[in-house]
């Protein structure tokens, strides 16, 4: 215990010692400089049994209160449909950013609003989805390192694409793809961002028509999808976006080619099998069907070449989606396969582009493929071809080296010293691994630690750009167990943040996440991000980033009236709403307009009007719209909704509804 001791306080009198060193000088830099360390840390440090190890992690995640972390992290909600912005190393959550499902804090999509506009244009068939399954984060990039634009995300349940406006941090757009029902690889951006890539995860008939389940290997389908992005627009534009029809085999992760492989992209497949279930008619279980084969398929796919396909005009519009269709993609060289070992899920690109890492949920090995070896494979068109006539080429010739890592490898990412790093899920480790350049044997598993438990994506620092930072990793752990005080069979996930800048990998702390499940997430230098701090102009319509043609300036507040139609154009202010009587007669519809016209920063307000379902927040300087029928008379008060001021309580008013 003594020894503890002597270690713990020899590590504080370091770091303040080396702190000193790098600070402004004027304490000096002598061991002397302990003498201003808090005479009670060693005692604080004792009293709650922390190790040296656990000293040392909290001063790398600590931040003193007004001091900024260095990075953000983007990580997907999983089936709370949004987004979470954490901060990094201190894991402090900054944002919920509601995507395709609505939330009252942000007023988004709760009332007839731009933002219930921006869900309904995700609806399916006319259903309204309301809720939504987040897996892969996107952040914009240019030239292959993220650019801190845009950030993008799928919903894996629906096959749906948002865009996140990193201005504002608000969801901007949802696009639908009108041919599949789910996705899973994506979303993933083009090195430039012309293209946010997603593909299908499970097959159907192509716009989800009905076909039995007997006709699976016929009728049931793929897509590799190219939504265009525009980044003036700022919005993806569906008619200048296209599918790759491919068999149905499941597509699962996907990435783009980056530098040495740019203009290609890489998905994973793992029912190959083309298994169809049926557990209740004496088939065997999905689980089963989709594993038997050893070898699935990676799918290689040349995304220039086939724009040049489409504006060739080879494709065929379904459903209003232009798509290139199987055998034309093969004709044109857009699309190829390569053997990968069983069930694969991961495929990532390194840094350089030059090699694919795969990583097979069944195979302890991670698979390195050269994507130069696979550009010699096509060109000497030594390939056989599947069932759907895609060329299969050799699984030797495109394979460079194998690095047998562990149990349940999944997800890779790399750093600036040469080192990948693969999350193992049945052995719930990181797995640290050197890469080899073109020498196969030069491969090697370095290290690996213990992580709590059942880890999925990891993300690290910059970790799947062209240039990564090399700083901090962390682990998307699926289960917590023991990790947090206990709050009901429903446990948290566990994010735990890694050290990985040099010497051995340290767990540095853990984040239970209430929400969720994060899948992937992205970790983004924290200075690359210029939000606004308020909209740009008063009277700003967040949905078309330009002033809004509703905008209200005080003292030109007004009830308009033109037979049962009634727009409300109001101001909000500290501490009142203008007009603060609003009458209604029943049968009315109202078309009500709100600018807060606050230019001070944080001086939101909300809106919430009793009875109507109807949910606001209006930042400083936004013009927010909303609808509804008044159908009942009564008398109904409407209120805001952020504590903004000493007379918060009185920033309200009323709506009266003669009958
Ligand atoms: S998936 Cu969840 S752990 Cu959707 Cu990327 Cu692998
Ligand atoms: Cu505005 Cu409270």
């Amino acid at each position: 215990m003594k020894r503890t001791l002597f270690v713990v306080v020899s590590l504080l009198l370091a770091v303040v010692a080396l702190s000193a060193c790098g600070g402004s000088g004027q304490k000096g830099s002598t061991p002397a400089a302990a003498a201003g360390l808090p005479a009670d840390a060693l005692a604080i440090a004792t009293q709650r049994g922390l190790t040296p190890d656990d000293v040392s992690a909290a001063l790398k995640t600590y931040l003193p209160s007004g001091k900024h972390d260095d990075y953000y992290l983007f990580m997907s909600g999983g089936h709370s449909g949004n987004v979470i912005v954490a901060g990094v190393p201190s894991m402090r959550i900054l944002k919920n950013i509601a995507v395709f499902t609505p939330e009252s804090w942000q007023g988004y999509g709760v009332g007839e609003t731009d933002t219930e506009r921006i869900l309904d244009a995700g609806n399916v068939d006319g259903v309204k989805i309301r809720t939504g399954d987040t897996h892969h984060p996107a952040l914009s990039e240019t030239n292959g390192d993220y650019d801190g634009q845009f950030l993008f995300i799928n919903d894996k349940a629906n096959a749906r694409v948002a865009v996140i406006d990193l201005r504002d941090f608000e969801t901007k757009q949802i696009v639908k793809d009108p041919n599949i029902i789910s996705n899973h690889g994506s979303t993933f951006v083009t090195p430039n961002t012309d293209y946010v890539v997603q593909g299908t995860q499970y097959a159907t008939p192509l716009g989800w028509a009905y076909a039995p389940l007997s006709e699976y290997k016929e009728k049931y389908r793929g897509l590799i999808t190219l939504w265009k992005f525009d980044r003036t627009k700022g919005r993806i534009i569906p008619e200048e976006s296209f599918s790759i029809e491919v068999p149905p085999y499941w597509q699962d992760l996907c990435d783009a080619g980056k530098l040495a492989s740019d203009g290609w992209g890489f998905c994973n497949s793992f029912n190959t099998e083309m298994a169809v279930g049926g557990n209740m008619q004496g088939q065997p279980n999905f689980e089963a069907g989709v594993s038997q084969r050893d070898m699935d398929y990676l799918h290689i796919f040349n995304w220039k070449k086939a724009e040049e396909v489409v504006k060739a005009g080879k494709t065929e519009t379904i459903n209003g989606m232009k798509v290139i269709r199987i055998p034309t993609a093969v004709e044109e060289g857009v699309l190829f396969f390569a053997p990968e070992p069983k069930s694969p899920h991961g495929a990532d690109v390194t840094p350089d582009g030059k090699y694919i890492v795969v990583a097979g949920k069944l195979d302890p090995h991670v698979t390195i493929y050269s994507f130069d070896k696979i550009q010699k494979a096509i060109a000497a068109k030594n390939w056989t071809t599947d069932e759907f006539g895609v060329p299969v080429l050799n699984y030797d010739d495109v394979k460079l080296a194998q690095v047998e890592l562990g149990l349940g490898p999944l997800h890779t990412q790399f750093d600036d010293k040469g080192f990948a790093y693969t999350s193992l899920f049945l052995d719930s480790a990181l797995a640290k691994w050197k890469l080899g350049g073109d020498d196969p044997n030069a491969y090697q598993l370095v290290e690996k630690i213990p992580v709590q438990y059942n880890i999925g994506h990891i993300s690290a620092a910059e970790g799947d750009t062209v240039s990564p930072d090399g700083n901090y990793l962390v682990a998307l752990n699926k289960w917590a167990v023991d990790r947090f005080l206990p709050v009901g069979p429903l446990l948290p996930q566990n994010e735990q943040l890694i050290d990985i800048s040099g010497g051995p990998m340290k767990v540095l702390y853990d984040m239970p996440m209430g929400v969720g499940e994060p899948h992937y997430a992205q970790m983004i230098k924290a200075d690359k991000i210029k939000p606004w701090d308020i909209y740009p102009q008063v009277g700003w319509d967040p949905a078309t980033q330009a002033p809004s043609k509703y905008a209200t300036k005080l003292g030109e507040e007004k009830i308009v009236r033109d037979g049962s139609n009634v727009e409300v154009f109001m101001t909000s202010v500290r501490s009142h709403l203008t007009p603060d009587r609003v009458e209604l007669k029943k049968g009315d519809h109202v078309k009500w307009h709100i600018t807060n016209v606050e230019t001070a920063k944080d001086a939101t307000h909300g809106f919430q009007l009793g009875g109507q379902g109807v949910s606001l927040s209006i930042e400083p300087g936004e013009t927010v719209s909303f609808e509804f029928d008044a159908a009942h008379d009564g008398t109904y008060a409407f209120y805001c909704t952020e504590f903004c001021s000493a007379l918060h309580l009185e920033m309200m008013g009323y709506v009266t509804v003669e009958p």
